[in-house]
């Protein structure tokens, strides 16, 4: 059911550009809030056992508001999903920032996603439903593509600069490292909730780069 806020802000008669955009402000706040929400209790419960109900109940609104920004349980799944493929490179972007070498830069931006898997509600969520995909009914985005691609591109930068030292291809080496990570977090997730995630990929990157580090 749609509270009364929401009918005004359905059918209301614009006064001013002013009054329209805060109502606009407002609605765009809602549905973020909505999306955290969604994200926070997909990622403990998992697709399937998610209701609008527990949606609206986490973010503290009735289930018409919550169907006011999204049309179903897919749509909110797949908004997720979207907002997880958005975040991952605005996760690793400021890694780029820091003028470290080609290769400590992979290790920054694996830590920095580590991080963000340990603390973020929507990345905890995106992994989970794309594990789930199949009992999805939405077209979520095409999962490991664009990680690898951006993994593939530091390590050609790398690899440029010398710090590549097997025989490896910077290809190679951003599949065996997103494989890795994956598997890491998925391991993490269940035995620790994720809290030893970043140690895990510190071995794995003293593993995998030896050379990552002055010392190494
Ligand atoms: C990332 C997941 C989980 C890869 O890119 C993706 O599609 C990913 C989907 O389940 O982790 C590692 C960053």
């Amino acid at each position: 059911m749609a509270t009364h806020q929401e009918s005004r802000d359905r059918h209301r008669t614009v006064t001013n550009a002013k009054g329209a955009r805060l109502k606009q402000d407002r609605a765009l706040q809602t549905q973020q809030s909505v999306l955290e929400s969604a994200a926070a209790v997909f990622a403990a419960k998992g697709f399937p056992g998610v209701t609008i109900l527990d949606v609206a109940e986490h973010a503290g609104l009735t289930k018409g508001a919550v169907y006011f920004h999204f049309a179903n349980k897919e749509a909110l799944a797949e908004a997720v999903a979207q907002e997880f493929y958005r975040r991952l490179p605005l996760i690793v972007e400021p890694a780029l920032q820091l003028g470290l070498p080609p290769l400590r830069t992979v290790v920054e931006a694996l830590q920095r996603t580590a991080d963000a898997f340990r603390d973020d509600r929507v990345i905890q969520a995106g992994a989970r439903l794309q594990i789930e995909r199949a009992y999805i009914g939405a077209t979520l985005p095409t999962p490991y593509a664009d990680f690898e691609a951006l993994l593939a591109r530091l390590l050609t930068q790398a690899d440029e600069a010398g710090e590549l030292r097997s025989g490896l291809s910077p290809e190679a080496y951003a599949r065996i490292l997103i494989s890795a990570f994956f598997g890491a977090q998925h391991i993490s997730w269940v035995q620790s909730d994720r809290q030893d995630l970043k140690e895990r990929v510190t071995e794995i990157v003293d593993a995998v780069l030896p050379g990552h580090s002055p010392a190494g």
